[in-house]
């Protein structure tokens, strides 16, 4: 590729009737927008150890009470974005949230779509649109755009967990935007949706059109997820254990945005991902071990611990224990990306 002219080589005069008149010269930013053949990626390879960062999020909840916070959350900023930027990769937010025990963080329902994993604690509730859902270790809770959700916790230690929403990708198309509520009423069971999907391929009949298959089910047990992957691992001793969360109703992605997955480590197993164009997430659930990008030093990893890595790179998780497997839960943008057909 040619080089191309630089902002420098205009004149001064024409590049301030340029501004004057809210004009820019392509050329001089052509080579940044279109980079040869991989595209520039801000988002790091990173972990952010739950074992550090668990003693400031406990220390905001001394600092900070729930009235003046709503949401009690660390963001997992990638600095590669900029810290204020709370992006962890182009299109994905995540944080870490402390509820404590009889705090209630507030009703209200916003355009970005939003799933908990939950790290530590028990007894914590979310209600989405009158649905209660338990909270367990491991389990996706989901509160899809639109929904009404408030989290509440009647549990003894303080619950943590970690919240990823398509935050930065609504809040870039300018359609980020929230609506407080009174407290809900309980309309619904406990786990209702969870229950009407509990068991694979069946789903549930009913006697009038459902309004909506957008996010049928809410909760996502990680008992199920895991057991799942451990009976896969009894039938194949050498494909890769993985598994996509899926609406039940239409087999897509949960979200439009952020698809959600789970894989294990078998001991010692290293897993080379496919090349991809999409920056990925991960939570550990279970295990330790590395995780390496393109020809950077691998990254050390252990249970609750949470990762990035950008689009474009070669990516590679290793189980670097010799007798116990390893369990990670995945997201990234590639819905998104099959959607706008560059994945
Ligand atoms: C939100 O609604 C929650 O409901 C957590 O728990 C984090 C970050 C940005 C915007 C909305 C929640 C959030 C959020």
């Amino acid at each position: 590729m040619n080089s191309l002219g630089t902002l420098e080589e205009l004149p001064q005069s024409y590049r301030d009737r340029l501004t004057d008149l809210n004009l820019v010269p392509l050329w001089p930013n052509m080579r940044a927008v279109l980079p040869p053949k991989v595209p520039s990626r801000k988002t790091q390879s990173l972990n952010w150890q739950f074992e550090s960062l668990r003693p400031l999020l406990i220390e905001a909840g001394d600092l900070t009470p729930m009235e003046k916070a709503e949401r009690r959350v660390l963001v997992l900023a990638n600095p590669g974005h900029g810290l204020s930027s709370m992006q962890a990769t182009p299109s994905i937010y995540m944080g870490l949230q402390l509820i404590l025990p009889g705090e209630t963080a507030p009703n209200h329902r916003h355009t970005p779509n939003a799933v908990r994993i939950i790290i530590e604690g028990e007894g914590a509730t979310t209600i989405v649109d009158g649905e209660p859902c338990v909270m367990k270790r491991g389990d996706l809770i989901l509160t899809p755009s639109g929904k009404w959700h408030e989290h509440q916790h009647d549990g003894d230690g303080p619950i943590i967990w970690l919240d990823i929403l398509d935050l930065p990708l609504m809040y870039r198309l300018e359609s980020s935007w929230a609506i407080e509520g009174k407290p809900q009423t309980k309309t619904l069971e406990r786990d209702k949706s969870f229950a009407e999907y509990s068991a694979a391929g069946v789903v549930p009949e009913f006697e009038f059109k459902r309004e909506s298959t957008n996010a049928p089910q809410l909760r996502y047990p990680w008992t199920k997820t895991r057991s799942c992957l451990v009976e896969m691992a009894e039938h194949y001793s050498d494909r890769p254990l993985r598994v996509a969360y899926v609406n039940p109703e239409t087999g897509e992605s949960l979200f439009p945005s952020i698809g959600f997955g789970a894989m294990m480590l078998r001991p010692n197993e290293t897993l080379s991902l496919s090349p991809r164009t999409t920056a990925c997430v991960f939570h550990i659930v279970e295990g330790a071990g590395s995780l390496a990008v393109d020809n950077a030093k691998a990254i050390a990893w252990t249970g609750k611990d949470t990762l990035s890595a950008p689009g474009y790179s070669e990516i590679t998780l290793t189980n670097t224990s010799a007798t116990e497997p390893a369990f990670i839960i995945t997201a990234d943008e590639a819905p998104l990306h099959r959607y706008l057909g560059i994945f």
